[in-house]
């Protein structure tokens, strides 16, 4: 390892030719620097490399600056709490853009801008922005370091909170920079909270800027994020780079980079499996992928909670890796009751953004124990007591940790060629007409699924809460082309998977009854869900065919003890032909949105099947 460089070099703007010199860094990586240093003309430029005495140098100046409170280490060692400004909570998804060269490329669902345009527009951003700031140097991998599904950036940020936050949620420091020369790939993630310190002025806790940019160039694989220092906005080996440019590099090279949480599920018997599920951001990958069944005999280990890269192996059969090294979860409605293991994950080296601090110095959320207490700082630091008409917590606060310190955690979930796949899962918040289970017919139709997935809003993106959206594959902020093209893409990757293609299922953990609440229990009780789909797989339960797929037959499925009425059950295993035939002609429109001259044609023969089976119900 070489000196971390945490010293100032001074006032005037650095320069490039301060790297260490002790490390050999790619000339490609170190014009960039040059070029990324004058642009933004920081007061001191910092190598990471990835230690211990780094992170903790790092949040020990967070909090004489007041971006982090410690938390009582008695509680929770080694964790702190962030209090972001109110403005600066969440993905921003219309100011969120991809910059092909063609609008088309960006497809109708993207917010689109020219390439050279949006740089010309963010230079004058970026001029200057981190000024009387630090620039931080972070190398990162997404997925184990060197492994054949894995990836490497180099994000820049003015952000210690950022940087401690890729820490944690990707694998960054010097045996990644060995990684990156001059003929092996790398993205240049540009981040700045696009807020200068002039000399002597005192900095605020959470900078930002009310001018926000996250903008991402698929064709040369580049990502420039401007004014926020929150979550998917910010940490750009996650959304950006996971998702929105390795969705290019997936549709180019022939794998898949989804939305998705990962699990190994171990049946009574000893099988083993593996299965992906794709839900909209806070709809319960964590969750799930956290699982602990109240069904007997089962075993559910955790291998990632909200990004998957998968891609056929030299078996022919589809592998999966979690590219990230960290969880970033939603912290209410996660609690003991719901979550355990995500609760006993955070048992320390935790930081945690915009949620309650106790008086004692441990933190607190809606939905972490039945009982609030009695008095707390609320997230924007304000005297709050259960009379309070506000949440204690943002609705979108959130945890970082570490994976390896997640109780569940599957021992293969840094195996570098990943995890074979057998079942594939796509679900959504669906207060009606979408059952709790229900088996896609063949790869086609599941990919028909995915495409008309729809889900209400959550608070993980800025606007509106519960409003009812098209998310196809839960990937609608995330798909970095042509929504079209991505449809086209999953129905490409079947016909190279062939009969090794997994089954693919639907499901809907949040249909409601007329009173408003959910029928379904949820949580721990989805493992009789999973007992199900397993059960589907090894051939050992029946499966009533219906136009939207295989339905569980009443007496299979295992509600026992849910205190369910047989009119819940029906609801919850039936289908609804008004509100089917509703969906269809609101399927049409969708995909006529998407442009019909390049939606696949197999799509379409999928929509015509669903109405004409549903008219002969
Ligand atoms: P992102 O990190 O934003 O991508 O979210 P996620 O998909 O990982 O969602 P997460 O598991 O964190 O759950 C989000 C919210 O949904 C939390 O408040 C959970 O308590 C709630 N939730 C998760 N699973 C269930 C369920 O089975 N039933 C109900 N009713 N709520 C659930
Ligand atoms: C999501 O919104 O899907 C998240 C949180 O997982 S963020 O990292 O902010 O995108
Ligand atoms: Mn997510």
């Amino acid at each position: 390892t070489y000196p971390t460089r945490v010293d100032s070099v001074g006032s005037r703007p650095a320069r490039a030719s301060e790297t260490p010199t002790t490390l050999r860094i790619d000339a490609g990586l170190a014009a960039w620097i040059a070029d990324v240093t004058a642009l933004t003309e920081p007061s001191n430029v910092v190598w990471c490399d990835g230690s211990t005495a780094e992170y903790d140098l790092l949040t020990k100046a967070m909090v004489a600056q007041g971006t982090l409170i410690r938390l009582n280490p008695e509680w929770r060692p080694n964790s702190f709490l962030a209090r972001s400004d109110p403005a600066d909570v969440a993905r921003v998804e219309d100011r969120t853009f991809i910059c092909s060269t063609t609008e088309i490329d960006a497809g109708p669902t993207n917010n689109w801008r020219e390439p050279a345009e949006m740089k010309a527009e963010l230079t004058t951003h970026f001029r200057g922005s981190m000024r009387g700031r630090t620039m931080y140097v972070v190398p990162f991998s997404m997925g184990p370091v060197g492994g054949p599904l894995s990836q490497v950036g180099v994000q820049v940020t003015d952000s210690p909170y950022v940087v401690v936050s890729m820490a944690l949620m990707t694998r960054i420091g010097t045996d990644v920079l060995n990684l990156i020369t001059d003929d092996a790939p790398w993205v240049p993630a540009l981040h700045s909270v696009g807020a200068p310190l002039t000399p002597g002025a005192v900095d605020v806790a959470w900078p930002h800027n009310a001018s926000k940019y996250i903008a991402h160039f698929p064709e040369t694989r580049e990502i420039w994020s401007f004014g926020s220092g929150y979550g998917g906005n910010a940490l750009l080996g996650k959304k950006c780079f996971a998702l929105r440019i390795a969705s290019v590099m997936a549709r180019d090279e022939g794998w898949m980079a989804e939305h998705m949480l990962l699990v190994k599920i171990t049946s009574p018997e000893g099988r083993v499996y593996h299965v992906a599920a794709a839900f909209p951001s806070a709809c319960g990958k964590t969750n799930l992928a956290m699982l602990k069944p109240t069904v007997p005999g089962w075993k559910v280990e955790t291998i990632g909670d909200d990004i998957v890269w998968m891609r056929p192996g030299p078996d022919g059969k589809l592998r999966a890796i979690n590219p990230e090294r960290g969880f970033f979860g939603v912290a209410p409605g996660t609690g003991i009751e719901t979550n355990q293991t995500a609760v006993d994950t955070m048992w320390g080296n935790t930081i945690f953004t915009n949620v309650a601090l106790r008086d004692d110095g441990d933190v607190w959320w809606e939905g972490l124990t039945p009982t609030p207490p009695a008095h707390l700082l609320d997230w924007q630091g304000n005297d709050w007591t259960p009379a309070s008409s506000t949440p204690a917590a943002h609705p979108n606060a959130r945890f970082t940790v570490t994976a390896d310190q997640c109780p569940s955690i599957a021992e293969e979930w840094e195996s570098p060629e990943g995890v074979v796949v057998d079942a594939i899962l796509f679900g959504g918040r669906r207060p009606s007409t979408v059952p709790l289970v229900a088996q896609s017919k063949n790869w086609a139709h599941g990919v028909f699924v995915g495409a008309t997935m729809a889900s209400e809003t959550t608070a993980a993106a800025a606007g509106a809460v519960g409003r009812l959206r098209h998310d196809p594959f839960a990937m609608l902020p995330f798909v970095g082309y042509n929504m079209a093209d991505y449809f086209q893409h999953w129905l490409d990757m079947g016909d190279v998977l062939g009969e090794n293609a997994p089954p693919i299922f639907q499901v809907n953990w949040f249909r409601k009854n007329d009173a408003g609440s959910y029928i379904w229990p949820g949580f721990s009780e989805n493992s009789r869900v999973v007992e199900w789909i397993i059960r589907r797989l090894e051939g050992d339960v029946a499966a009533r065919q219906t136009p939207i797929g295989g339905l569980p037959l009443v007496h299979e499925l295992n509600v026992e003890g849910l205190g369910l009425s047989d009119s819940d059950v029906a609801t919850l295993t039936g289908v609804d032909k008004a509100a089917w035939l509703a969906e269809a002609d609101e399927t049409a429109t969708y995909f006529d949105s998407l442009g019909a001259d390049r939606m696949p044609e197999t799509l379409m023969t999928e929509l015509a099947r669903l109405r004409a089976g549903l008219a002969k119900l």
